[in-house]
Parts: structure tokens; sequence; C-alpha cells
């Protein structure tokens, strides 16, 4: 038991005595059935005076970064250790999006531990089921332009997206999306653009056919 116990604080020590090596870390994203995902890269820091960062974004096919049309930018957030200069720029590169968060005027960004970059993803149909995706090259940059370079990392990405027909979202397609339609064209429920099932430009009796077929084996 004593040397069980001496081993243990060995091996406390050492992991203390390590200290916080520089790295990051990804989730694994599970996407809403809207398609809605979040990437979040957590880091640790050590090394001081970091101004800037950059990385290579490897996406599943049918996923891509959010693009917000209000801001008129991509929709993502720094970590509150990041100053009001700094700014993500993500340029499309076919294979990879590389992504570089810089300072317009070379200020610091504090040494971060915790959440350090969250940038929201859009999935399509194609993108449907599990799937892998990686970050590598990743760099930080300081001030006396030392690069601290990262292991690449990769994540899983998990994708099912609702069927048109789930019209009150529950997963399945059954009579109970029956009743919501119809409840949508009485004026009872807000219309869902994706309501309009045989795609004619208005939600009224003949989607509720359609959706019977479809509940029928017909559609
Ligand atoms: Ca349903
Ligand atoms: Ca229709």
């Amino acid at each position: 038991m004593k040397k069980i116990t001496a081993l243990l604080s060995l091996l406390l020590c050492f992991s203390v005595g390590k200290g916080f090596a520089d790295g990051i870390t990804v989730n694994d994203i599970t996407f809403t059935p809207d398609g809605q995902g979040e990437l979040i890269l957590n880091c640790t820091f050590t090394q001081k005076n970091i101004t800037l960062y950059q990385f290579d974004l490897y996406l599943p096919a049918g996923i891509a970064p959010a693009y917000d049309e209000e801001k008129q930018d991509y929709d993502y957030e720094l970590s509150s250790n990041h100053t009001s200069e700094h700014a993500l720029q993500l340029k499309d590169n076919g294979a990879y999006y590389r992504i570089v968060v810089a300072s317009t005027s070379n200020q610091i960004m504090a040494p971060n531990k915790g959440m350090l970059l969250k940038l929201r993803l859009t999935a399509t149909k194609e993108a449907e089921g599990e799937a892998q995706g990686s970050i590598k090259s990743f760099s930080l940059f300081a001030t006396d332009e030392t690069e601290v370079a990262m292991t690449d990392t990769t994540f899983k990405t998990n994708v099912h997206l609702r069927a048109a027909e789930d019209l009150n979202g529950d997963g399945s397609v059954n009579v109970g999306d029956v009743t919501t339609l119809v409840n949508m064209i009485l004026g009872k429920a807000p219309k869902d653009d994706n309501a309009d099932l045989n795609a004619d430009g208005s939600i009224n009796v003949g989607d509720v056919t359609t959706l019977v077929n479809k509940i029928l084996g017909k559609g």
C-alpha cells in the first residue's frame, strides 16, 4: 500500500511538475436537425506576447462555416482574451479553410486558457451521418516572431437533418405532422416555409395530400 501511495505521489509530482504545455483541443460536433453546429477550440497558451494564430480547417463534404448576412461576416466568437483589435479572416482554399486571427495593430492577446474560438457551421444533406474533420498546421506567433506549432487534431461530426415532412420536429413523419400542417393552413400555427411539400408556392390542402401520401408510403 505504501508503495502504491509513493508511486501515486511520484506520478502526481510528475504531472504537476510538467506544467501546462501549449496545446489546443476541439469538440466533436452534433448538428441540430436544422443543420446548425458549433466548432469550439479550447487552448492552453503559455507563450507570452501572442499577437496572432492561424490554422487550416478541414471539414467533411456538406459542412461549411456559417455566414451571417447581417454582419456581412462569418459567424464566430473570439475569446474575451482577444482585444477589440483582433479579427478573424477566413479563406476558402477548396480542400480546407485557412483561418487567421490577427490584430490589425499587433495587439497582444493575453496568455490564454479555455475557449479560444467558436465558429458556427452549417450542414447540408450531403453531410448526413458521421464523418471526421481536422485542424492542421496550427501555429501561433509572438511579438518577437517566435512561432509555436501545435499538434494536428481531429474531431467527429454527427449530422441527422430533419426530414422535410417532419413539420413538428419530433424526429418522425406521421399523423402528428398532418395536425401541424392543418393548423398552419387554418392559421392556428405559424407557417413554416418547409410546409410547402408539393413546392407549388403556397401552403394549402394540396400539401396535406402530399404529406398523407408520404405517410402511406405512396410519396
Ligand atoms: Ca413529426
Ligand atoms: Ca404547396
